[in-house]
Parts: C-alpha cells; sequence; structure tokens
C-alpha cells in the first residue's frame, strides 16, 4: 500500500491570521504532494517498505537501501514533516497550551512567552530551509532545536509535538524575506489540543 496524504482539516483560507490561501493550496497541493508521489516512487522497488510506518521509516534510515535512501530522507521527511505542521493548525484563536502541556513548557522553558522567544530564534537561526521543532526526549521532557531540509526530530531519537516550517515556500507571498513576522503571526494558528495530544501520547 502506496503512502496517501491525509486530507487538510480545513479550508485553504482558514489559516489567514497567519498564512494566505494561496500559499496553503501550493504548499499542500504542491509541495507535500511532490514529496509524497517522489516518496511512493523511491519505495516502489523495495515495496517491503511500505509494511512500515513511515515513522518506523524515518527512525532508522540506515535500514533503507542506499540507492534510495536520500530519496526517503528527503522525501519521507517531507511527507512526514508536513502532516504534523497541518495537524497542529487550526483557524484563529488559538489560545495557549493548557494542562500537562503547559506544565512540561513550564518546567522546561520557565514559562510560555519564553517558550516561544526560544522557538522563534530556532526558526530564524536555521540557515536557508528547515524547520523549528518543540520534541520529547525518551524521558519525557522537552527540547527545541531546528533540523535542516526535511530532516526529522525522529532521525536523532526526538519525537516531534510541534514543527514549524521555515522554507520560504512556507511564507514567501505574503512575508517575503521576512521569517520572523510569519514565525509571530505564526502563534495565531496554532491547535494546541492537538499539539497535547502529540505530547501526552508519545
Ligand atoms: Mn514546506
Amino acid at each position: 500500500m502506496a503512502f496517501t496524504l491525509p486530507p487538510l482539516p480545513y479550508a485553504y483560507d482558514a489559516l489567514e491570521a497567519a498564512i494566505d490561501a494561496r500559499t496553503v493550496e501550493i504548499h499542500y497541493t504542491k509541495h507535500h504532494q511532490t514529496y509524497l508521489n517522489n516518496l511512493n516512487s523511491a519505495l516502489e522497488k523495495f515495496p517491503q517498505f511500505f509494511e512500515k510506518s513511515i515513522e518506523d521509516i524515518l527512525r532508522d534510515l540506515n535500514q533503507i537501501p542506499e540507492e534510495i535512501r536520500t530519496a526517503v530522507r528527503n522525501n519521507g521527511g517531507g511527507y512526514y514533516n508536513h502532516i504534523i505542521y497541518w495537524s497542529i493548525m487550526q483557524p484563529a484563536p488559538a489560545g495557549e497550551p493548557q494542562g500537562k502541556l503547559a506544565e512540561a513548557i513550564e518546567k522546561s522553558f520557565g514559562n510560555f512567552a519564553n517558550f516561544k522567544a526560544e522557538l522563534e530564534k530556532a526558526g530564524m537561526a536555521r540557515f536557508g530551509s528547515g524547520w523549528a521543532w518543540l520534541s520529547k526526549k525518551t524521558d519525557g521532557s522537552l527540547v527545541i532545536h531546528s533540523t535542516p531540509n526535511q530532516d526529522t526530530p525522529l532521525a536523532e531519537g526526538l519525537y516531534p509535538v510541534l514543527g514549524v516550517d521555515v522554507w520560504e515556500h512556507a511564507y514567501y507571498l505574503r512575508y517575503q524575506n521576512r521569517r520572523a513576522e510569519y514565525l509571530t503571526n505564526w502563534w495565531n494558528v496554532v491547535n494546541w489540543k492537538e499539539v497535547e495530544r502529540r505530547f501526552v501520547e508519545s
């Protein structure tokens, strides 16, 4: 069974408080779809990997035959990272983290404002294309970090709880070079219930 694109859980214009409709449409129907298509094409020669979850594939890329490993790393990563990105956004207003997630954020970063500043800093410090992440370590604590290109936290032994795409294709139409403004506005559309679910259930 080939991998498939999960439906977008809202309309293209639902995220206008942070991201314009045209960007959401192109990002989902072109960029995300292309990562998926390329992942499926790469795996066609080794269909046994269609039996595995995308998380199991990305956790240990050394299990992937060398001739398709880079393609799977880039396109499997792109496929997976964007599923997280779409799922942890919702139409504004976003509110704030609650419950166990809020407690863990306070424990690791002092308070919510400081957490947001640290994540924005990680996004700004990523030179070129990549992602800023809030991830969970195996001991249950939280860490902010970033990955280049479509590399995933899974490959570093971390579980991605929240991720923001800082490739230019994620923000260029509305923000041009102003990545900082995109990151500030992005908080308007974060789905904290889903972020908390990812934290609690992982
Ligand atoms: Mn992207």
